[in-house]
């Protein structure tokens, strides 16, 4: 572990919840994870901070001193007041909760909330595919589609860090309408559970699909599967190009179970891509996938205390 102690990194999701130790060189060590309680609010801090105190304790069963617990978790979150303002819908009663305060109360540790993107950009920029870059935007495609930009060496956080919420830009005015109450919102196309439900629609129901089953299958040659996969990759791009016209990237960075382990599909992405545009702008973005996997959430959440201090507030 590096020289400058140690910090709890907790990656919060609607069905796992995971923890472990970071060193300040990004080292990860005492990984646990649990399943995240169904049952309500109370639960889940009880289990969060559970998890906490257990890490903890083996950090100095080997003598090092936790410093602080970050923590990522989907959704709309204050970070200034580290307060989750709309969360998971996988948690029962997971809105405008005062997360950072509550932890910090229950394990005595300095404690910073943040969505779940943005530490995984972190993560990347200091030890993974986006290192010494300033310029990123970061797409995570799994369950849900998150998003976090990096402009100028600086995260985008807006007026309270909600900025940044990608999955969420429209890629359709009459496209479906969003959990989010928008209309054809780039997730409702191309994350996970967009092409499980749009597979599901082309085979009538006949069976149930996950995301990844259905990449598999248009892998496999599934007509079907590949007309899903097409489509997704399609509002994909359309985004994606939307989005470097926007910031002007020097890496678009892909993360998310759907991205975790396919290569293939970033190859498709990028063919797609680099035929659209403005080409002096996107002929010059290396589309990356994230490469840390699902430590990057983890190593980006324990980041938030030396990213409080690098300049300016979780920057
Ligand atoms: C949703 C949104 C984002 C989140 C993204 C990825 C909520 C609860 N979630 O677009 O904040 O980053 O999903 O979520 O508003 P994941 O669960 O797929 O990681
Ligand atoms: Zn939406």
């Amino acid at each position: 572990m590096g020289d400058d102690g140690v910090d709890i990194g907790v990656d919060l999701g609607g069905t796992k919840l995971a923890a472990a130790l970071v060193g300040a060189d990004g080292r990860v060590s005492e990984r646990v994870s649990r399943s995240t309680p169904q049952t309500g609010r109370d639960d889940v801090l009880d289990a969060l901070t559970e998890t906490v105190r257990h890490v903890r304790q083996r950090a100095s069963k080997h003598g090092l001193v936790v410093q602080s617990v970050g923590i990522g978790t989907a959704g709309q979150i204050d970070v200034v007041r580290g307060v989750v303002l709309a969360g998971t819908t996988n948690i029962h009663d997971w809105n405008n909760v005062p997360l950072r305060d509550a932890v910090a109360a229950a394990t005595g540790l300095t404690t910073f909330v943040d969505n779940d993107v943005p530490v995984v950009l972190q993560a990347e920029r200091e030890f993974g595919a986006a290192q010494g870059c300033t310029d990123v935007v970061c797409l995570t495609v799994g369950t849900g589609i998150g998003g976090a930009v990096l402009t100028g060496g600086r995260l985008l956080r807006g007026a309270w860090g909600g900025a940044a919420e990608l999955g969420h830009i429209s890629v359709d005015k009459h496209g479906p309408v969003c959990a989010c109450g928008f209309r054809g919102c780039l997730e409702m196309f191309a994350s996970g559970t967009a092409v499980a439900r749009r597979m599901a629609e082309l085979t009538h129901g006949d069976r149930k699909w996950t995301g990844v089953e259905v990449f598999q299958a248009a892998l496999c040659g599934d007509a079907l599967a590949e007309q899903v996969v097409s489509e997704a990759i399609d509002a994909l791009a359309y985004g994606v190009v939307s989005l470097i016209h926007t910031f002007n990237p020097k890496i678009m960075l892909l993360g998310g179970g759907v991205f975790s382990e396919a290569e293939w599909l970033r190859e498709r992405l990028e063919n797609k891509v680099h035929g659209m545009g403005i080409q002096s702008m996107v002929q010059s973005v290396h589309i990356r996938r994230v490469s840390l996997g699902t430590d990057a959430g983890l190593i980006g959440a324990a980041r938030l205390r030396a990213m409080s201090t690098m300049n300016g507030e979780l920057s």
